[in-house]
């Protein structure tokens, strides 16, 4: 499977190293993964994609493994992706995924990939969102992507899914003023997990009172749960499809499916403009030299965006 044509006819075959390839491209931004994914466009779009989501040991694992057991049951074929804020195959998160899903590792019908940040610079979404393609095209039923409700980069590849879930925990307290600006926007459905402590009553209610004095026309439900006891899954399990139900009303689902599409291909648009530009920064654009003019009050910043807009544009051709 060296070229895109072999890789691409592996993974029509249904091959499962083909969809560890296919991702392997895309995490190292190889064009191959790109020309596999865009001849298959078409056929994608079939899989469920549940986001995970929320703060560093809230038990987000844990939960994805429950939903696995709970998918299998039903005969799907079941998809994970865990993205690793830090540390692509070692630390500490992603390992104990890989034990905690171990279980699952010799289940052909469930398909684990954990996928690192470190390099990536921004193109995290974009190897994801391939992710999601490829196992899209390998027949997942459902598609869990685990990320660390953090950053931007996290928001990103939350707005890929058809449903995000938060996955809290009790005693957060100021954390969830810190975590709700941004981080918590993109919550479609809420979990307190850990509700087996103390303080997860209250925290489920400062979370609703948030949640009631902003929202839009869905107000994301607030599920209280015990992962590691598998307790308060089904009422977790209803909200998403809840969820589902409210968002195929009308041209809701078409329309977060716009939404998405859109900010992925701005994204795609401006890390492709900032890698021909880096690229041709030393010798065309000269870009030391523009600042250092700009420095010394001979060029403003505008004309220089100009004189480097004209040179990108006019190199592309
Ligand atoms: N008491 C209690 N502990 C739980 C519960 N769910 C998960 N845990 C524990 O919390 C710890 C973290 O669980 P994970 O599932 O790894 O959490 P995570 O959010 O995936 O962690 P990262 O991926 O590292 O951010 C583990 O020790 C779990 O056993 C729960 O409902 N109650
Ligand atoms: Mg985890």
């Amino acid at each position: 499977m060296k070229t895109a044509q072999s890789l691409g006819l592996a993974l029509d075959q249904g091959q499962r190293r083909a969809v560890a390839r296919l991702i392997t491209w895309a995490e190292r931004n190889d064009p191959r993964a790109y020309q596999v994914l865009s001849e298959r466009y078409a056929n994608t779009g079939r899989a469920f994609v549940l986001g995970v989501s929320g703060p560093p040991g809230s038990g987000k694992s844990t939960l994805t493994d429950a939903f696995i057991r709970r998918l299998r049951a039903q005969g799907q074929r079941v998809g994970v992706i865990a993205v690793d804020p830090t540390s692509p195959f070692t630390g500490g998160a992603v390992l104990g995924d890989r034990v905690r899903m171990n279980e699952h590792a010799t289940d052909r019908e469930v398909f684990i990939r954990s996928m690192g940040t470190r390099g990536h610079l921004g193109g995290l979404s974009k190897a994801t969102s391939a992710a999601i393609l490829a196992l899209d095209l390998y027949g997942c039923d459902t598609i869990i992507v685990e990320t660390v409700g953090v950053g931007q980069s996290e928001v990103d590849v939350m707005r890929v899914c058809d449903c995000t879930l938060m996955v809290m925990v009790p005693g957060l307290g100021d954390e969830i003023q810190a975590i709700k600006a941004g981080v918590m926007e993109v919550g479609d459905v809420f979990v307190v997990n850990k509700s087996d402590l103390a303080g997860a009553r209250r925290t489920a209610r400062e979370l609703r009172a948030m949640l009631d004095l902003n929202h839009g026309e869905w107000r994301p439900p607030v599920e209280q749960i015990i992962a590691t006891q598998a307790e308060g899954l089904d009422a977790a399990w209803t909200a998403i499809e809840t969820f589902i139900s409210f968002n195929a009303e009308g041209n809701r689902a078409y329309q977060r499916r716009f939404e998405s599409v859109k900010h992925e291909l701005l994204g795609l648009m401006q890390s492709a403009i900032l890698e021909k530009a880096s690229q041709s920064q030393a010798h065309v654009l000269k870009i030391d030299e523009l600042c250092a003019q700009i420095t010394r009050r001979e060029l403003d910043p505008y004309s220089a965006l100009n004189q480097v807009l004209a040179i990108l544009f006019s190199a592309t051709r």
